[in-house]
């Protein structure tokens, strides 16, 4: 087998990738190791940036997002039992973020590359990429059959994820890895009941601990309450979880709330991750292969899309124009919106949750903090500005 570039997974990363370079007539093979069903049914990200919405539109994918995704033009923060709205597209001259399920997402790049007829090669076994130092870069996998097969290529583009093999397979001494872990986890629900707040996503910091009100659609909701690290999602019953979530929201808001069972139930832990650089020779990594952060900010899913265009734009340099110049700038131009990502929702998170080590002090900080960013305009407009996305 051969292309000129093979990509490792088929998330968010690698299906828009893949279909960016189709669009520009670059040949490309998908390789990923679970089936196509079991990357649809995983339930992540939900808030779009309009650079993740405009991306999708440039790959041809972009016609459901527009008629079924959600604009939201502020969001909602619960504190002290009381609940403040910012207002992100007034402070940023028009801005807006859009809620339109990861899911969704996948399965409209899904769609497109079936319909393509491009090759993505799902239930790949024993994945490894080689040669990526040299000129000759290569991946070698077990097809469904059991039988070896070697994919030539010119570049190898790591989408696999925080868990893939790629990063993993760059020399140590070549990788410098920056991590935080956060002590304490997600628990998340998703629900065919229609959202508390279905304009505004809702942030809430109580005693109890942080909350977040999202949604899928005008009649599937998705609620996260922070949960301790080593919890169990065996220990909450769905009743348990509406309680508590009510528990962490304002009177009003709480008796909004509709409840119904949940469709999915799980445990998220939270970390900051960079890894640097994120181009070894011909392997080039994009989107959680390279770096994590806490869903706080929404930001996972969105650095992806910016990954990918820098990483597109300059594979397609290469072949259309013959310079590399975009080749050799894009580990540090993707590092310098990942970093501004990282901090942001490092300190959303630092601001939201309830640490264990937060202690008197650190609450009336807290405190501060946020009546600070609801009754000051600069305050709330650096929130509003990293909240929809800094420019590429
Ligand atoms: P992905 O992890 O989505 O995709 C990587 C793909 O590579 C997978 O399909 C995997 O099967 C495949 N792969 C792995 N190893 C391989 C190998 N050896 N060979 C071949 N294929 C391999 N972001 C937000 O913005 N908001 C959220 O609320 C949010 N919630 C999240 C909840 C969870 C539980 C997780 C884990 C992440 C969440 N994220 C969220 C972040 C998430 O949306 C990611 O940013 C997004 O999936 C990144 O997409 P990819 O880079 O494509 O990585
Ligand atoms: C979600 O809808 O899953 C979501 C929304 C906003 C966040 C994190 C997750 O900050």
């Amino acid at each position: 087998m051969r292309t000129q570039v093979a990509i490792i997974g088929a998330g968010p990363s690698g299906l828009l990738l893949g279909q960016l370079l189709h669009q520009a007539g670059i040949a490309n093979v998908i390789v990923e190791r679970q089936s196509g069903a079991y990357v649809l049914g995983r339930i992540r990200a939900g808030i779009l940036e309009q650079v993740t919405v405009d991306l999708m539109a440039e790959a041809g994918v972009g016609a459901r997002v527009q008629r079924e995704g959600i604009a939201h033009h502020s969001i909602e923060l619960v504190f002290q039992g009381t609940r403040h709205s910012i207002d992100v597209h007034g402070l940023t001259g028009g801005k807006q973020v859009t809620a339109y399920g990861q899911t969704e997402l996948t399965h409209d790049l899904m769609e497109a590359r079936a319909a393509a007829g491009l090759e993505t090669v799902y239930e790949a076994a024993d994945v490894a990429v080689q040669g990526f130092d040299g000129e000759r870069p290569q991946v070698r996998f077990k097809g469904k059959d059991g039988r070896e097969q070697v994919l030539q290529c010119d570049f190898i583009a790591g989408c696999d994820g925080f868990h893939g093999v790629c990063r993993a397979s760059v020399p140590r001494r070549a990788l410098r890895e920056y991590e935080k872990v956060y002590p304490f986890g997600w628990l998340g629900v998703l629900a065919d009941v229609p959202p508390v707040s279905p304009h505004a996503i809702v942030y809430g910091n109580s005693e109890r601990g942080f909350s977040l009100c999202s949604m899928r659609s005008m009649t599937r909701s998705r609620y996260y309450v922070q949960t301790a690290m080593d919890d169990k999602v065996e220990a909450w019953s769905d009743q348990r979880f509406w309680d508590e979530l009510r528990r962490r929201l304002d009177p009003e808001l709480a008796d909004r709330v509709v409840t119904g069972p949940s469709i999915e139930k799980s445990i998220a832990p939270l970390r900051s991750f960079v890894a640097e650089p994120m181009r070894f020779g011909r392997l080039f990594l994009a989107g959680d292969a390279a770096h994590i952060v806490p869903p706080t900010g929404a930001k996972g899913l969105n650095l992806a899309a910016s990954d990918v265009k820098y990483l597109s734009s300059a594979l397609i340099e290469h072949y259309r124009e013959h310079s590399d110049a975009g080749l050799d700038q894009y580990s540090a131009r993707a590092l310098a919106r990942v970093w501004k990502a990282e901090r942001f929702s490092w300190w959303l998170t630092s601001l939201m949750h309830r640490f264990p080590d937060t202690g008197d002090f650190g609450q009336r900080l807290q405190d501060a903090e946020l009546g600070y960013l609801v009754g000051s305009r600069a305050a709330a407009t650096a929130l509003a500005e990293n909240y929809v996305g800094l420019p590429l």
